[in-house]
């Protein structure tokens, strides 16, 4: 297997390998330079036609993209520790959390990367600047709303994929500016935690944010 991937704090390579250090999984990786373009040569555009890392290479060339696809990939080979839900309720739990995440928080934390950034923006030649901006409010609405319902884990009792997919969401909106915890005691009382964990601190750590 070969994970085509890129370095921290690309966030959605990062969890997968999250992911699979949460599994005790080793697995080989190849990092793709995104600020150079090498994701959207032919070569990984035959990967996945999308032009996207992370994406799972299996043995025989099989290529798997999305990273949520892949960790459920993994996790169906690979069950413990169950990080997708432990029974049919528990599953739809974890899933419920993990689409709060990646459509509240996730769409307008990307809607700003893409059109309000000044590392970003100009890579993307249809760039709405205003528009970008306007989800900047969205992104921070979401901090709040997830710092007041966050316990202990972001699907209740246990750690799983919502709480990977939060993670490198806020590490990564920390590292461009967009994402400031400083107002959200418990949401970064949850993030200080997680950051302390074994799988995250294997795969990199805290980014720290851009100078
Ligand atoms: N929904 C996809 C998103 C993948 C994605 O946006 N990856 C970023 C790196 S973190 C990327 O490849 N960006 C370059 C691009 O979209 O052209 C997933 O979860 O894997």
């Amino acid at each position: 297997m070969m994970l085509w991937s890129a370095a921290p704090p690309a966030p959605n390579p990062r969890r997968v390998t999250i992911f699979a250090a949460e599994k005790g999984l080793n697995l080989a990786a190849t990092e793709l330079a995104i600020f150079k373009g090498e994701h959207k040569a032919p070569a990984h555009l035959a990967r996945n036609p999308r032009g996207q890392v992370p994406v799972l290479e299996l043995d025989d060339g099989t290529c798997i993209a999305e990273s949520v696809s892949i960790c459920r990939y993994l996790d169906a080979l690979h069950p413990d520790p169950p990080l997708f839900g432990t029974d049919a309720l528990d599953r739809a739990r974890v899933d419920t959390a993990l689409r709060w995440v990646e459509f509240v928080l996730g769409t307008p934390l990307a809607l700003v990367w893409v059109n309000d950034h000044p590392l970003t923006a100009p890579l993307f030649g249809t760039a709405h600047q205003a528009f970008g901006a306007s989800n900047r409010p969205k992104v921070a609405a979401a901090l709040d709303w997830f710092d007041r319902r966050i316990a202990d884990y972001v699907a209740g009792d246990g750690f799983t994929i919502a709480d990977i997919v939060l993670w490198s969401s806020l590490d990564f909106g920390r590292w461009t500016g967009i994402v400031d915890l400083t107002p959200h005691a418990r949401l970064r009382d949850w993030f200080d935690r997680v950051s302390a964990r074994p799988s995250v601190v294997a795969t990199g750590g805290v980014t720290p944010p851009v100078g």
